[in-house]
């Protein structure tokens, strides 16, 4: 594969950003060799500057599940560009996407729309400390709600992905109030509130997670985490930025059937734009301002560009068969990979929920990340680069999950079910 031009870019890159991204998991650092450059997407792929074209299992990090640049969501942005790329006022767009989040999604009852999953994620935990007056949180090790200071505190992501300790310019003093349990352990999450009466806030997680590689949770958990939440007088926030609209229409928490107080989203309501939003019960929006005394603000939120790309993005997932196709294919490229690393003769563990896979190469079971990072991640690295060798392109991480998307055809899922065989035999 030649990569002459990806390579000269990213060289230059280097001199002008830090690490020569402006995302640290795009780097490559973890999987060894350098990141492609990109040129254009488009359905299920992408190609980079040297021409190469990839089966792209990212869809830029989660936004493009009904595949990239699809037609129809660039027409409508054609048609808004023309009245403008921001108001910084009131638009109607607004009105609508409100309104399919509300009706799609069972905690939301408002919402309000800022720029990115982080933003989303800082300004609900500001919302949680405001509603309940109290200032301690939990969070689970190996979960990603971004890069504010209260959450990267065994951060999953990026940080993961690095290998980092908890980020220098965090102070002790914010990071003090994050609790951390493992995942799936209602034990430890019982003895926090035990150890620390009165004062939590409110319990934050990822309903299945994607930012610690991919690890669901087990029968019995997310019913746990309500059941003690409701107890202590806190509130349960369910992170969807990755889930919501991708593992069923109204997200984890319409699949599972579990109701947190708040919920935040972003990727898939943006339609591939930046965007990010938070929501719940009515009376705890209402502390948001100008509504009530918490602040926050955003100078592009609800911007039309965003709220168009968004609009149409849930319209297309609206129609029939959309998650069924989804579960499908997402399935059997799951099993299909577990397969095929076993016929290799290497361990393995994986699998799949609606539109969001992951492996590990390990026997398993992984329930939590401590679990996870004894998986091989030098062989997932080799396994990496195979794998692009081959056409495909999964995350540059073993502790991020893989997005499929409604442009990838059966062919598409053969074709990387190939590229696995060969590559787990080459890497064997
Ligand atoms: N937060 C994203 C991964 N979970 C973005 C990674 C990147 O673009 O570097």
């Amino acid at each position: 594969m030649n990569t002459t031009r990806s390579q000269e870019l990213f060289r230059a890159a280097q001199t002008l950003m830090p690490g020569g991204v402006s995302s640290p998991v795009r780097a490559f650092r973890s999987v060894g060799g350098q990141p492609l450059v990109f040129d254009r997407v488009k359905g299920a792929y992408a190609w980079d500057v040297d021409g190469n074209r990839f089966i792209d299992y990212i869809g830029s990090w989660g936004p493009a599940i009904c595949g990239h640049a699809h037609p129809e969501v660039l027409a409508a942005l054609h048609a808004a560009i023309d009245k403008g790329t921001s108001f910084g006022a009131p638009c109607a767009l607004e009105n609508t996407l409100a309104e399919m989040v509300i009706e799609a999604v069972p905690s939301v009852e408002m919402v309000r729309f800022v720029n990115s999953g982080t933003e989303a994620c800082m300004s609900v935990l500001r919302l949680m400390r405001a509603f309940t007056g109290r200032e301690k949180i939990i969070k689970f090790e190996g979960c990603y709600h971004g890069h504010a200071d209260m959450f990267l505190v065994k951060a999953g992501s990026g940080v993961a992905t690095l290998g980092l300790p908890d980020s220098p310019g965090v102070p002790k003093s914010t990071a003090a109030s994050t609790l951390t349990a493992p995942y799936n352990d209602l034990e430890a999450v019982k003895q926090l509130f035990a150890d620390n009466p009165g004062e939590i806030a409110g319990v934050i997680l990822e309903p299945v997670v994607g930012n610690a590689g991919f690890i669901t949770p087990e029968p019995g958990f997310l019913e746990g985490i309500r059941e003690i939440t409701k107890d202590n007088d806190a509130l349960l926030v369910f992170d969807e930025v990755m889930t919501g609209f991708r593992i069923s229409y109204g997200g984890a928490q319409a699949k599972f059937g579990i109701t947190p107080d708040l919920t935040t989203m972003g990727k898939v309501i943006g339609g591939g734009l930046p965007v990010g939003a938070y929501g719940g019960r009515a009376d705890i929006m209402a502390m948001v301002a100008p509504a009530g005394p918490m602040y926050q603000a955003g100078t592009l939120s609800g911007n039309p560009l965003a709220m168009t790309a968004g609009i149409k993005t849930l319209e297309l997932l609206k129609q029939p068969g959309t998650y069924e196709r989804l579960e499908a294919i997402t399935h059997r490229l799951a099993t299909g990979i577990v397969e095929a690393a076993r016929a290799a003769g290497l361990p393995i563990t994986g699998g799949s929920v609606s539109a969001m896979f992951g492996f590990f190469l390990c026997e398993g079971p992984v329930r939590n990340f401590e679990d996870a990072k004894a998986a091989d991640t030098v062989r997932f690295g080799k396994l990496h680069r195979a794998m692009l060798e081959r056409g495909v392109y999964l995350a540059p991480s073993a502790f991020e999950a893989g997005f499929t998307s409604l442009a990838h055809s059966d062919d598409d899922i053969d074709a990387t079910l190939t590229a696995f065989r060969e590559s787990f035999a080459a890497v064997a």
